[in-house]
């Protein structure tokens, strides 16, 4: 199965086809840099990638598709501890990293590989095998450390014809985005869609308002905190009105930015829903007229869902019950990479994934998201963050007692990550810090409250509805 088939095709070599931060690339530019990479790693069990936002990264990414050896993105500001866990629990045989950052992985326990987008390789590889796991992504349960998702090239492929079908995405858009390398919405859309499709692709390096509108894009990806912060700035927002199309997901999109960028941009957003282990399930269509702000669309081709209730049973599509929502097909993951358990747990005994989500379906067949079944998975940013990850953290700090994590409601952030903790002789900046240098920045909580106690029900367990 080929899954960039625009890497060998008639717009191979448009020069600056791909900026990714201060970088331009030709698509035959890449593919020879990535060729060359790939014979250097060629029969790797699994290679993980130094994920910053940079042409190495995309490069290493690309080398791997090509060698058929499974990628893992580790976030750049990952701590030790999340690190070792990363590499160890993935299996990767070799660390792929930009030359100047080679120091910071001197200790990693792994090989590392330099990754040089001048390179000129040759190379050709077979077909990868559309059932071998692509990429294994990271990502948060409600405890402990994350957990591999193992992402196969039939997944990837379903998931983003069925995105440009339903986004009219073509060879002719202009892609811009700003967004991080080692998750789905930047990577496996915000990269691979682009070398899919074969668009042009601008990687605004962060995604900040002025970048996006000094890109001049036709179709643009964003978190709602990145839509948010675009409509702070209307001088920048209104430059996004030459586009084609806003898409916004990874968190829900709250109301009064949608109407924002709409009054500013004159485009109603496209809002879609996935997960980590899903892709991407439900989208609002390109051509949908009348779409909804709070509605994240249909399924996509191949995709199925369902509403259950806490019993199991089926709920109706009738706009206004709630119910847990699951999907089934093509795009949906096989399992938790060496986590039977986890993996038995997320789906139904008749093959439906549990996504947690809770949701309402109108008649229609356009979804709403209401919120989550379990109030430890946080989204802030649209990072998804686990509250017992950040209270392990905070545990290993000696001066704390007690750790409670909560995601409150935040303007910017969706939610802010707020630790409650019982601890003597540290302050906020001090856990803060802690957090962010034992797991990734984005993990850190935004704010600590220090209490005596926290409360506890007869069984010990923290009442955390009692906590906000
Ligand atoms: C601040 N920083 C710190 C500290 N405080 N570093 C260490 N210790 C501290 N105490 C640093 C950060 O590391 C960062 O550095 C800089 O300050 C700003 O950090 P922060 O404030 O966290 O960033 P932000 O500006 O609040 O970020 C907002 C954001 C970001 C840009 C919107 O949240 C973001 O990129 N979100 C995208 C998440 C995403 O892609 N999710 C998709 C998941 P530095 O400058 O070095 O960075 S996939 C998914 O959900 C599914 C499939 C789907 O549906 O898409
Ligand atoms: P992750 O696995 O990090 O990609 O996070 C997946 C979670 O993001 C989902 O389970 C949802 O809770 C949330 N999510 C993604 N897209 C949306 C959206 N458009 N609206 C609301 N929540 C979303």
């Amino acid at each position: 199965m080929r899954l960039l088939p625009s890497l060998t095709g008639s717009s191979a070599d448009e020069a600056g086809a791909l900026r990714i931060a201060d970088r331009a690339l030709s698509r035959g530019q890449l593919a020879e840099a990535a060729s060359a990479l790939a014979a250097q790693i060629d029969g790797a069990p699994a290679v993980a990638v130094h994920a910053t936002p940079t042409a190495e990264t995309v490069v290493a990414v690309v080398g791997g598709l090509l060698a058929g050896v499974p990628v893992v993105p580790v976030p750049p500001d990952s701590g030790p501890a999340e690190r070792d866990h990363i590499l160890r629990d993935s299996g990767a045989a070799l660390l792929l990293t930009a030359e100047r950052t080679r120091d910071v992985w001197a200790d990693c326990g792994v090989p590392v590989v330099s990754v040089d987008p001048e390179a000129r390789g040759a190379a050709t590889f077979p077909d990868a095998q559309p059932e071998a796991a692509a990429l294994i992504l990271y990502t948060s349960g409600t405890t402990g450390a994350p957990k591999g998702v193992p992402i196969t090239g039939r997944a990837i492929a379903a998931d983003l014809d069925a995105l440009v079908e339903a986004w009219q995405w073509t060879a002719d858009d202009t892609l811009v985005h700003g967004l991080p390398l080692f998750h789905v919405h930047g990577l496996v859309l915000g990269i691979l869609g682009a070398l899919r499709t074969g668009s042009r692709l601008v990687h605004t390096g962060r995604p900040t308002a002025e970048a996006y509108a000094a890109a001049g894009g036709t179709l643009y990806f964003g978190v709602p905190t990145v839509w948010s912060r675009v409509c702070a700035d209307p001088a920048s927002a209104k430059r996004l009105s030459s586009a084609r199309l806003l898409v916004s997901g990874s968190a829900a999109l709250p109301l009064p930015v949608a109407a924002d960028l709409e009054t500013l941009t004159g485009h109603r957003p496209v809002e879609r829903y996935g997960m980590t282990e899903t892709l991407i399930t439900l989208s609002a269509r390109a051509d949908d007229t009348d779409r909804t702000a709070g509605s994240v669309g249909r399924p996509l081709a191949g995709v199925s869902t369902r509403l259950v209730g806490e019993d199991g049973a089926p709920l109706p599509a009738d706009g206004v019950t709630v119910g847990e929502l699951h999907v089934q097909g093509p795009v949906v993951f096989s399992g938790y990479l060496g986590r039977p358990g986890a993996t038995a747990a997320a789906f139904t005994a008749d093959g439906w994934f549990r996504t947690g989500d809770m949701a309402v379906v109108e008649p229609s067949g356009a979804h709403r998201i209401v919120g989550r079944a379990s109030t430890d998975l946080i989204k802030s940013g649209g990072y998804r963050i686990g509250a017992g990850e950040v209270e392990n953290a905070l545990l290993g700090h000696p001066a704390v007692r007690e750790a409670a994590v909560l995601g409150l409601p935040d303007d910017d952030l969706g939610q802010r990550i707020t630790a409650f903790v019982v601890a003597d002789g540290v302050t906020e900046d001090e856990l803060i810090g802690f957090v962010a240098s034992a797991l990734a920045a984005h993990k850190r909580p935004r704010a600590v409250v220090f209490r005596d106690a926290l409360p506890r029900n007869a069984m010990g367990k923290v009442r955390k509805d009692r906590l906000a």
